[in-house]
């Protein structure tokens, strides 16, 4: 056998593994893993624009399920790759890694764990074809069920344009999910362009006629700008600092735009390289030294201070503080529970060093604004202060230093936290029924009585005051904020179960806010749920059966439509249900229904949150007026 022939059949090889475990490639092969077939394409534009060949990528959603990016950057090689006897295009789309590894003098989104390359993408479609424009020519190539080359790549044309255009039709017998979704895509596009100031995406949706642009001049400037647009400002400017400074493998980009509001809530996201750190890490960490000792050293040779122990810590400086921090980097190192933690020691010097020459300097051309931002941080050191007596409330103290728990949770028997849940219930009934109805070996019960404070608009010592949150923080025994330790969690479920009503919606997202603010981590480790009690108990006859949603509803009675005596119970609350009927609806693992809260953008669920629940009543009215038509209402 040819080498040729071997390395075709090594080809092959590589293709169909991907074909018989996509999620080992994909992440899922539900919405997230089909959205990941296209972020694998566009990001190879974006390395393209990156690089600084690329101005424009355009993509477009088809009828018939396809997806069309295009860019306009130097196209795909096309001459012969000594490796593999064939185009560089062909070895780009057919081996596994291809492309992002090669050059590594340049910043790739695609790179590293973040990129699977567009060889997954072919394997993974029933259809994948490619267009080249380089060298005034046409060139174009057409895989069929899983990378399978039609034919040879030809030139099919002449053009004095650049660039590439991939089309892909996933082959969906392998996805179980085959609706791309056009707001995540467009967000995603958004971002993209938030990061790359300057570069254009302009998504098309064939389906419904609706397209969006996007481009951003003012890059993380703007990005700032619309994340602070429902709050009050402090200081009309925003801080802005760019450089490049050498690290371990080559040189560091640094760009971070920044601006304070009057809020609680630190707003901080970071990227590198385009990829979403939502768990942070030596960038971060850097920007916080910056701001730390700067903002010390500034109160005091000001005399800001009352007595010298005001020192401001680390998180005084980022209370009401929205800020992008986006690096570029040669050879990123994630690490963390989902690979989104920076970890490459050179980056932490370079970013302080950075930003603190831009921040520096600010502060001396703007000193009432920098006396603004001082005030408003030594505001925030005194709640802390506060926060911490509120705290010793929280905090496990008895003389047997085991801790007392809320009196009002019935706690399970198990002190296993991975096999253990707390049911966090709306009201004493409901709480009754829960407790009464639970396994007591591994089921908890902490009923709310009062209503949960809104922690999007109180301050630290006003929200661990709150009953109900000292409650919920106690029962879960990790801490908060500098004390938090999640080894510390008596749970690894925490099911939110309130009623199917306005009221319980609204307790909901009350506590989903307290969560998203103040215990994160709980949300990034998918340790939160929502429990589905059900909507109805329909009777026939002797039989009963619980549906969860009215299309259950209706599926169902059209199947009985023939016997006569049918009876429908609509459930408005789960205090209608009795333990029994709450246990084997809502809390029997063997057949409940529980959604898990996920954190798909950090960047886009903190300004959900305070539009959301935040102080300004217009972004709200903007946001539910845009998003209404998603809601189903049951009258
Ligand atoms: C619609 C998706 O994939 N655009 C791309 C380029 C440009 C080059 C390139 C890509 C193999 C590994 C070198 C051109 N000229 N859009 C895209 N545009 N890949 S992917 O090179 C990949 C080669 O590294 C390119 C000179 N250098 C690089």
């Amino acid at each position: 056998m040819s080498n040729y022939d071997a390395s075709k059949i090594q080809v092959l090889k590589g293709l169909e593994a991907v074909r018989k475990r996509p999620g080992m490639y994909v992440g899922s092969t539900g919405i997230r893993g089909l959205h990941h077939l296209v972020w694998e394409i566009v990001d190879n534009s974006i390395d393209e624009a990156m690089a600084g060949f690329a101005s424009c990528v355009f993509l477009t959603i088809t009828k018939n399920g396809s997806i069309i990016v295009e860019d306009d950057g130097r196209g795909i090689p096309v001459a012969i790759h000594p490796k593999t006897g064939k185009s560089t295009l062909e070895t780009v789309l057919t081996i596994l890694h291809a492309g992002g590894k090669f050059d590594s003098d340049t910043y790739k989104v695609s790179g590293g764990l973040h990129g699977v390359g567009a060889s997954v993408v072919n394997a993974l479609s029933d259809v994948l074809e490619a267009w080249v424009y380089r060298n005034g020519k046409i060139y174009h190539i057409k895989f069929k069920n899983g990378g399978k080359p039609i034919d040879e790549l030809k030139i099919i044309g002449e053009s004095q344009k650049t660039g590439t255009k991939i089309m892909f039709h996933p082959d969906y017998s392998l996805m179980d999910k085959n609706e791309f979704d056009f707001e995540a895509i467009s967000d995603r596009l958004k971002q993209t362009a938030y990061l790359n100031k300057g570069l254009k995406l302009v998504v098309n949706d064939e389906r419904t006629k609706i397209s969006k642009e996007f481009c951003f001049k003012g890059g993380i400037i703007e990005y700032v700008n619309e994340l602070n647009n429902s709050k009050e400002k402090i200081g009309e400017n925003i801080i802005y600092a760019e450089g490049k400074t050498l690290g371990d493998d080559g040189e560091i980009i640094v760009e971070v735009a920044m601006q304070y509001n009057t809020g609680f809530q630190s707003n901080i996201v970071s990227y590198v390289n385009n990829i979403s750190t939502i768990e942070g890490g030596t960038h971060e960490q850097g920007f916080q030294d910056s701001l730390t000792r700067i903002f010390n050293s500034y109160a005091g040779n000001n005399k800001l201070f009352k007595n010298e122990n005001e020192k401001l810590s680390r998180t005084d400086v980022l209370e009401g503080l929205t800020a992008i921090i986006s690096i570029k980097h040669i050879d990123p190192i994630f690490e963390g529970q989902t690979k989104s933690k920076m970890v490459n020691k050179d980056t932490r010097m370079a970013t302080n060093k950075i930003i603190s020459e831009s921040l520096e300097k600010f502060m001396l051309e703007n000193p009432k604004e920098a006396k603004k931002i001082i005030e408003k941080t030594l505001l925030a050191q005194r709640a802390r202060f506060a926060a911490q007596t509120a705290r010793e409330v929280t905090r496990r103290k008895t003389v047997f230093d085991v801790g007392y728990l809320p009196g009002k949770l019935a706690d399970c028997s198990s002190k296993n936290s991975e096999i253990t849940e707390l049911y966090i219930v709306e009201g004493d009934s409901a709480g009754g029924s829960a407790k009464l109805g639970r396994n007591r070996e591994i089921q908890a019960i902490l009923p709310l009585r009062g209503k949960v404070i809104n922690s999007e608009k109180a301050r630290i010592d006003k929200i661990f005051a709150n009953n109900e949150i000292a409650s919920m923080i106690t029962a879960l025994g990790t801490g908060v904020g500098e004390e938090f330790n999640i080894n510390k969690l008596r749970y690894h479920k925490i099911v939110i179960m309130t009623d199917a009503d306005v009221d319980g919606s609204h307790i909901r997202i009350l506590l989903l806010t307290f969560f998203y603010r103040y215990l994160r981590q709980l949300v990034e480790y998918g340790f939160i749920y929502i429990a589905q009690p059900p909507l109805y108990k329909i009777t026939e006859g002797k039989k009963s059966v619980y549906v969860y949603t009215d299309e259950e509803k209706d599926k169902h009675l059209n199947s009985i439509q023939s016997s006569k005596n049918i009876s429908i119970q609509r459930y408005k609350g789960l205090g209608e249900m009795d333990p029994e009927q709450l246990w084997e609806t809502t809390m029997n693992p063997e057949n409940r229904k529980m959604l898990q809260v996920q954190i798909e953008d950090a960047a886009q669920a903190d300004l959900t949150f305070s539009i959301l629940m935040g102080e300004d009543v217009e972004p709200r009215r903007n946001f539910i007026n845009e998003n209404a038509k998603y809601v189903e209402i049951d009258v």
